[in-house]
């Protein structure tokens, strides 16, 4: 079949959109797509040189009238200059707003008849969607979209009933890369990061926003401390870290929590946890959980969004309800002290990755629709 030229628009550095962004970029262009990428700064994972992978970047020019750069318009302005120059069969938009918007009109100011699919990866719904001066933007980049995406059905039904849009939505999981996130050896890192071997450890890894709810990771780690001894990681950086180093500083638990920062190594750091804990108040799909999962890592997650898709209470890891931080350590507790329950629960953790979101399974849902969109026009 006809390869195909694709434009995508991603959040270059905002956590799962732009490593979901990234990564479909690849395995796409390793089928032999053209991918071009049109953001304000290469994507963070946009690791390596690929020849069928194209950067277009979005510049704005400061000038004096303008109180805030207008992005979204230079954005819509570099879009239609790409749809032109490179011939685009279609673009895919990660993320309502603004993308989708500036797709919409891109394709305008360029007179074309592009498809666009935008796909919905959770907070430009389930909190833009709640923002009376944004919803009406919501619905008409969805609305001008030739389809639009969700990563979850949870998302898709949270849409359906906020947005009200004109159209169906159509559910394609999150996937990740199996070659990178697999069991792996990790070598000294357990003890270069000072725990010693007979610690247990649970790890957190996020961009430490209010939604993450971070201190009912760290009250639930403090409950687990009373019982087995165990260090924190808590991996990555955002708007709440200085704060809850403060609150573990006040709780004395500076010993044992460890804030790494961002870090490139997470099959490792995943290699030596035991667990993962996720305990968000939203989460349209919750990225980490797969990559825990396929790390051969169970997690403690709330039963909220998309969670429940991915986390099967019981089999690959435990549900709690928000807030319930009681419970979020009696469930990591007796995964802690069981050892052949961890071991089960990390065996069906491998096959849920490899059934239900194998990245070629998923890949392939999203080229068909790449074709049906490039063909409608
Ligand atoms: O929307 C956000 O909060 C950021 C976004 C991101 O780029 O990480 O997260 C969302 O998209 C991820 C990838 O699809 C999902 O795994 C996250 O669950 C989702 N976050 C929320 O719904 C809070």
């Amino acid at each position: 079949m006809e390869k195909l030229k694709v434009g995508v628009i991603c959040y270059p550095s905002l956590g799962g959109s732009g490593v979901v962004a990234t990564e479909l970029g690849k395995m796409m262009a390793d089928r032999g797509h053209e991918m071009h990428y049109i953001t304000s700064s290469k994507p963070f994972r946009f690791l390596d040189v690929h020849p069928n992978i194209q950067f277009h970047e979005v510049k704005i020019d400061g000038y004096a009238v303008f109180k805030y750069p207008p992005y979204d318009i230079a954005l819509a302005n570099r879009i239609a200059q790409v749809i032109e120059t490179e011939k685009l069969d279609l673009l895919h938009v990660h993320y309502a707003v603004p993308h989708a918007v500036s797709a919409a009109l891109g394709k305008d100011m360029a007179n074309s008849t592009i498809g666009v699919i935008t796909t919905l990866h959770g907070t430009d719904v389930t909190i833009l969607g709640h923002d009376p001066g944004l919803r009406n933007t919501v619905r008409y980049g969805i609305n001008k979209s030739t389809i639009t995406t969700a990563v979850s059905e949870s998302l898709r039904r949270e849409t359906l009933e906020l947005i009200e849009p004109e159209k169906d939505l159509l559910t394609i999981y999150n996937f990740i890369d199996e070659d990178k996130y697999r069991p792996v050896d990790p070598g000294t890192l357990k003890s270069d990061l000072g725990i010693s071997q007979d610690e247990k450890v649970i790890i957190h890894i996020s961009n430490f926003r209010a939604v993450k709810r971070i201190p009912d990771i760290i009250e639930s780690f403090r409950l687990v401390t009373q019982e087995v001894d165990a260090k924190l990681l808590m991996v990555g950086d955002g708007p709440e870290r200085t704060e809850m180093e403060e609150l573990v500083r006040q709780l004395g638990l500076q010993e044992d929590v460890i804030f790494t920062g961002k870090r490139d190594d997470l099959p490792e750091l995943l290699a030596i946890s035991d667990l993962a804990f996720l305990l968000s108040e939203k989460e349209a799909f919750g990225l980490v959980l797969l990559e825990a999962l396929a790390c051969g890592v169970p997690s403690v997650a709330t039963a909220i969004g998309g969670i429940p898709e991915v986390i099967e209470d019981g089999v690959n890891g435990f549900l709690v309800g928000l807030g319930d931080v009681t419970m979020a350590a009696e469930r990591a507790l007796r995964l802690l002290k069981d050892e052949q329950l961890h071991a089960t629960f990390k065996e069906n953790g491998l096959l849920t990755v490899a059934d239900k979101f194998h990245s070629s399974t998923i890949v392939n849902q999203y080229e068909k629709l790449y074709y049906e969109v490039a063909g409608s026009r």
